[in-house]
């Protein structure tokens, strides 16, 4: 057999450097730790026997060099590599997923473009053993998405020789990619020397003005594949990332969720038959394009957004795509995750429901203030107060047919729903930027018109529930 020849693309060093991992570009790449020190562009020869057998990382004793490839060398190979995953990808694909979303097909055909070039970094990033971090909000809209790109990196896994540890996913559990993510990723990505750079790819957050500090200093170090949806502002420096795709900037909007994006995504990269998971997402976001009465998406959507709340409520540590895809997959752990989040989401909402205060404004809307500390006094870490609040919001406009705003505050957070009939006459957005305006307690606020939120010193709670019921035309 002829021995396998390649360029290393990527080192991750590690203390004792018989630990290192290399990655080599032939006419596939080769993952696997050896004997003999080696340098990033260093020509490789080895015994071909040695990998590909498994998808674990082989120790190879001794590694011949044979002497030095040009950058420019390597870069070609790993651009080889990278057309010919994309040439293996069903360009039809996309279109399966969306089908019978009209105005989701009309804004991804202008994203297409984007999804290819994100895709192709992705696999070139993969294939040359660059180090990629996902990082998805921890919601349903926001895991179905990473489910979606776990699954389709598997299947190109098993296709060509990837890297098995090449990506890491995290969750994220703020709205912001905010200094403390970029350490962690710099942190990272300081064990790795590579031809390619790192990838960052972010999923259903981080257009907000929390994310600027980290955006900047990352310059240089990383690039960012990011997949949001929520309604970039006049000032975000979307220019500073490699790839930033918003269905707002096609002609979209926020109800092309961020996990239909990403596993719009990830069906470009490779077929993973998403759409369920898409439908999921759709309905976890309350987006207009959702079909309600799909009972395998209503049911998907709140297991996810089950897994996705914490361990205080299901028991279970470090979910990550893998684990939830898992769970999808049996039987077994998927009723009984569905059975859990539907009592305990249907114990808060009747909690909720007697306990929220009704108030009335001039224009007759129906407004309902909770205080959240009574569903968290039940200690089941399910619902989440932000995701509640939705959910109460659903409830409420539905027995009272529109009209009606909601508001849940615990803590130092006060989260604004509100049903579209109205956001004409009263905008809960501009209510929340009035407040920040006039009152010194609101230390941040933010949304759009039908969803948003507060935060306030826990002491001052009171004070800002009272402005805010007088700001919403109550006379409290
Ligand atoms: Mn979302």
């Amino acid at each position: 057999m002829a021995p396998f020849r390649g360029i290393i693309s990527a080192i991750r060093a590690m203390p004792d450097p018989r630990d290192n991992v290399y990655t080599a570009m032939g006419d596939k790449s080769a993952h696997f730790k050896s004997g003999t020190l080696l340098a990033l562009n260093d020509v490789v020869e080895f015994d071909a026997d040695a990998i590909g057998r498994d998808s674990q990382q082989p120790f190879i004793e001794k590694v011949s060099v044979v002497c030095t490839a040009s950058p420019e060398d390597l870069k070609s190979r790993i651009d080889a590599i990278s057309d010919m995953i994309m040439k293996a990808s069903d360009s039809a694909a996309l279109d399966r997923l969306l089908s019978g979303h009209a105005e989701m097909l009309s804004c991804a055909a202008g994203m297409r473009d984007g999804l290819l070039q994100c895709a192709r970094a992705f696999a070139g990033a993969l294939a040359s053993g660059a180090p990629i971090i996902v990082r998805f909000h921890n919601d349903g809209d926001g895991s179905t998405g990473a489910i979606a790109l776990y699954r389709a990196v598997n299947l190109l896994q098993s296709g060509i020789s990837l890297n098995p540890r090449g990506v890491i996913w995290k969750m994220q559990r703020g709205i912001a990619y905010d200094d403390e993510s970029m350490y962690d990723d710099i942190l990272h990505f300081n064990q790795y020397a590579s031809a390619v750079r790192p990838i960052v790819t972010i999923i259903d957050f981080g257009t907000s003005p929390e994310s600027e500090p980290a955006i900047y200093g990352s310059e240089g170090r990383y690039d960012f594949i990011w997949l949001d949806h929520h309604p970039p502002y006049k000032g975000f420096p979307a220019s500073m990332i490699k790839f930033y795709l918003n269905p707002w900037d096609f002609n979209g909007n926020s109800d092309f969720t961020a996990g239909a994006l990403a596993c719009s995504f990830a069906t470009v990269l490779h077929e993973c038959g998403a759409r369920e998971l898409l439908e999921a997402s759709l309905v976890s976001d309350y987006s207009a394009y959702a079909d309600y009465g799909d009972r395998n998406a209503q049911d998907m959507a709140l297991v996810l957004d089950f897994l996705t709340s914490g361990s205080r409520a299901h028991g279970l540590m470090g979910m990550t795509p893998k684990t939830f895809s898992e769970i999808l997959g049996n039987q077994k752990r998927y009723s009984e995750a569905l059975f859990s989040a539907r009592n305990m989401l249907d114990e808060a909402l009747e909690i909720g429901m007697k306990s929220a205060k009704r108030y009335r404004n001039g224009h007759g809307f129906n407004i309902y203030a909770l205080d959240f500390g009574h569903i968290a006094e039940m200690g089941k870490g399910y619902p989440l107060p932000g995701r509640f609040s939705s959910r109460l919001q659903w409830a409420f406009e539905k027995s009272n047919g529109g009209r009606t705003i909601t508001i849940v505050h615990y803590g130092n957070y006060i989260s604004l729903r509100e049903s579209g009939d109205i956001v004409a006459k009263v905008k809960i957005l501009d209510v929340v930027n009035e407040l920040k305006a006039a009152c010194q307690y609101v230390e941040s606020g933010g949304g759009h018109n039908e969803a948003a939120s507060m935060r306030v010193p826990k002491e001052h709670t009171e004070y800002v529930m009272k402005l805010l019921l007088k700001h919403l035309g109550v006379d409290a």
